[in-house]
């Protein structure tokens, strides 16, 4: 079984662990309990494969985000997710955003951007348009807006950033495959080409004797006929 790990990040009071315990434990927690670090496990089939899920819920209350460079670079997925009530929380999704491609030092990685909270119409400042326009802006990355409260789209979300991890790894042992095959060539003519410098070095003395031979003999081949004719005459 192959392991997934997944860091759910954003602002403070978003949903993160909303969201989170409703795919790990279909649950709703009304109340709100500022995380500091959770863990969860989970296992999932997902494409026909059995992937084991560890779902990093982290803080998002400033005061405990020192460990967010280590659970960035441990994780392989990354849920980054704002509430369609808070303005500010998908501002602070954009440094975020930043954050982890600067640690991750690459501009592909697995990710989903999630708009929480979307149940709550009388309280929404953020449009669907305002999320699609984000995901656009940070190279179509896939955005769902969910309700942790009704489940909504949750369930979604984190099956595509596996599945991103997936196909990410995929093709990391593709193009490893492709390497090794490319070396292979490579030392393949490698070898001809000594085979070759190898026979030509073992041509040369030969023709050095044939030479020699001519020196030596100072009638050499040509002269042969000649030797022969006087020799007849
Ligand atoms: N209506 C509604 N409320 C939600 C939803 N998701 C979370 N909440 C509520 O919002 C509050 C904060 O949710 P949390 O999941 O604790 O937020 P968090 O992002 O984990 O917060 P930190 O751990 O402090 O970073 C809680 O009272 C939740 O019940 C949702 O989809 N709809
Ligand atoms: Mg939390």
């Amino acid at each position: 079984m192959r392991d997934y790990k997944v860091v759910v990040l954003g602002a403070g009071g978003v949903g993160k662990s909303s969201v989170t315990v409703q795919f790990v434990q279909g649950v709703y927690v009304e109340s709100y309990d500022p995380t500091i670090e959770d863990s969860y496990r989970k296992q999932i089939e997902i494409d026909g494969r059995a992937c084991d899920l560890e779902i990093l819920d982290t803080a998002g209350v400033a005061q405990f985000t020192a460990m967010r460079e280590l659970y960035i670079k441990s994780g392989k997925g990354f849920l980054l997710v704002y509430s369609v009530t808070d303005e500010n929380s998908l501002k602070e999704l954009l440094a975020l955003r930043e954050q982890v491609l600067r640690i991750k030092d690459s501009d592909n990685v697995p990710m989903v951007l999630i708009g929480n909270k979307c149940d709550l119409d009388d309280d929404r400042v953020l449009s669907i348009d305002d999320g699609i326009k984000v995901s656009q802006d940070w190279g179509l990355v896939p955005f769902y807006e969910t309700s942790a409260m009704y489940k909504t789209n949750v369930d979604e979300a984190f099956v595509d950033v596996v599945r991103q991890i997936m196909r990410k790894e995929a093709q990391i042992s593709a193009e490893k495959k492709q390497q090794k095959e490319l070396q292979k060539q490579q030392n393949a003519s490698n070898d001809q080409g000594n085979n070759a410098k190898s026979s030509e070095t073992e041509d040369k003395p030969t023709k050095r004797r044939t030479r020699q031979s001519t020196i030596d003999d100072p009638n050499g081949l040509d002269s042969a006929p000649k030797n022969k004719c006087c020799v007849i005459m």
